[in-house]
């Protein structure tokens, strides 16, 4: 009881000191959060790339570019300019829309995993987290047109590397996919399947998925969390195994004024936190986002604690 009291009046202090975490990043227009911690020769920090709202037309989520933000604390962020475009990858269109896109690092290299254009997942490499990528194939990971199973709308990648070095990549619209990667990163291995989620509250037929797929592991389970549409609420269901089948749990963020949602948890130092966009940023709306952060709690039986709002 006290050490919730401490907690609760802890995370209360935090809020009120620190309200611009729960707000907005940075002064750009950003969105669909792809946060690490890389540790290179020049020390550890924040790398968080995403999805450049400040450079589309304001009428569609038609950025050709991604954008990288750079932290040490997670409070002041650089903004470390553009980190690869679409040109980086020969076989797209140099128009096609550059959207959520993810990175992971293995054996000293930084991959970088880009949905170009809605049908396609490309993947880049490079020796630096901020850059510069090439492309790590001539060809895309995930293609609609080559790939059985790979659903309507092969977007939203995201990887999860298990503590037994298996990679896995999961992405998709309406179906959330899942493909183990071999340890190159860089080559399917296997076949494309489904996310199994079971267990949806009948009550509320809004509950499906929609996007936005993420995997993250916390004491022992697998939390496999997304957005339920357009607009979407932040909802999650765990799993003993990252493949699932995944029990649907409850809400992690609840609707926002805004068209979409894309989340990301990462923990660091014994915390989490809670990347998600809004819609914050002066001028702000479905197509000019802004990434924002806001702690994340679990309760003791491993239960992720709604993270509740001040504004929006
Ligand atoms: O940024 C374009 C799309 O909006 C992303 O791919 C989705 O996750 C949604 O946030």
């Amino acid at each position: 009881m006290l050490k919730r009291l401490i907690q609760t009046v802890s995370l209360c202090c935090y809020l009120y000191f620190v309200p611009a975490w729960s707000q907005s990043i940075t002064e750009r227009f950003s969105a669909d959060p792809s946060p690490h911690y890389f540790q290179t020769a020049k020390g550890g920090q924040f790398y968080l790339y995403a999805t450049d709202d400040a450079s589309n037309s304001g009428k569609y989520w038609d950025s050709v570019a991604w954008r990288l933000y750079t932290s040490s604390d997670m409070r002041h962020w650089r903004d470390a300019g553009v980190p690869l475009d679409v040109t980086v990858f020969k076989w797209a269109r140099p128009d096609a829309k550059a959207w959520a896109p993810e990175a992971a690092y293995r054996n000293g290299k930084y991959y970088f995993y880009a949905p170009i254009g809605g049908d396609k997942i490309g993947v880049a490499v490079a020796d630096n987290p901020a850059g510069p990528f090439v492309d790590a194939r001539s060809d895309a990971l995930v293609d609609k047109a080559r790939d059985a199973n790979a659903g309507a709308e092969p977007i939203d990648p995201a990887v999860f590397v298990d503590r037994d070095g298996q990679a896995y990549l999961y992405f998709g619209t309406r179906v959330p996919k899942v493909v183990r990667l071999k340890p190159d990163m860089v080559t399917l291995d296997g076949p494309i399947l489904d996310v199994t989620i079971q267990g949806w509250p009948a009550s509320d037929p809004k509950k499906k998925y929609g996007e936005a797929p993420f995997l993250h592991e916390h004491g022992g389970r697998y939390y496999f969390s997304f957005s339920t549409g357009w607009p979407g609420q932040i909802v999650y269901a765990t799993a003993a195994s990252p493949l699932g089948p995944f029990s649907y749990r409850g809400v992690v963020l609840d609707y926002l004024p805004i068209s979409t949602n894309h989340q990301a948890i990462i923990e660091h130092e014994g915390r989490s936190w809670l990347f998600y966009h809004n819609n914050l940023l002066p001028g702000g709306g479905d197509y000019r986002r802004a990434i924002a952060i806001a702690p994340l709690e679990y309760d003791a039986d491993g239960a992720i604690r709604q993270v509740v709002l001040s504004s929006n």
